[in-house]
């Protein structure tokens, strides 16, 4: 089975948890874009759900699709989000998030959400966040060099996300610093110090959001619950 398999595999299975009725956050990436694909091919066959997307290119998707999208003016609480993760610590499903840029909105949902859903592949599985890859923090453009200064003090080793040469720029029209801090003890500790900084809007730590997660490797798809 190749990776995509895998993806195709428990976004099919992470489809088939979406009940007639419900209110279903999208997420983004190539493990999200799978899910999403096997919920339009179940809207096409009946089921009646409303979605609020992640971000921009998910909402392509699923517009493409036929589903219907609706936002937080109508709708302030989701029934599920089904989103993927860059790390998931195997014990307690705290998460990274963020690789694919759409953090903040994807956090917004998820706070929004009764369940949060993970699906990936048993690659992301960790015992430590921060091991696999950096934290993404969303920073506002003005000022960003003095917040990167400032992350540097909480001690990261910042990259700016750049695209091209010029500062990759996310849908919410702020900056992306990429901070290395190893292998992170306490996630919750270290996304409050992030927090606190000015200029931060918000970190791809997502700890103690994640009510599930489903993992595939080549023996099947394996449910994780927190401890
Ligand atoms: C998007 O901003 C991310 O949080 C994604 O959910 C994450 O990067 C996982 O993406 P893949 O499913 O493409 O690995």
């Amino acid at each position: 089975m190749t990776r995509e398999d895998l993806k195709r595999e428990v976004g099919e299975q992470a489809a088939s948890l979406v009940e007639d009725g419900m209110v279903v956050g999208l997420g983004t990436g190539s493990t999200a874009t799978c899910f999403i694909d096997s919920l339009i091919r179940r809207a096409r066959s009946g089921l009646s759900v409303v979605c609020i997307p992640t971000s921009e290119r998910s909402a392509a998707q699923a517009r493409q699709g036929g589903l219907t999208l609706v936002d937080f003016s109508t709708h302030k609480t989701i029934d599920i989000c089904i989103d993927g993760a860059d790390e998931i610590k195997r014990d307690s499903l705290d998460l990274v998030k963020g690789l694919g840029g759409a953090l903040l909105r994807e956090k917004l949902v998820a706070s929004a959400a009764k369940q949060l859903v993970i699906i990936a592949d048993s690659a992301k599985l960790v015992d430590w966040l921060g091991t696999l890859c950096p934290i993404p923090v969303e920073i506002t453009p003005f000022g960003w060099q003095l917040t990167v200064e400032r992350l540097r003090g909480q001690g990261a080793e910042t990259k700016l996300r750049q695209v091209g040469g010029e500062a990759f720029v996310t849908d919410g029209g702020n900056y992306i610093v990429e901070c290395g801090f190893g292998s992170i003890a306490n996630p919750g500790d270290l996304n409050q110090r992030l927090r606190q900084i000015v200029g931060v809007v918000e970190t791809g730590l997502f700890v103690r959001m994640a009510s599930l997660a489903l993992v595939a490797d080549e023996h099947g798809v394996a449910r994780y619950t927190p401890a």
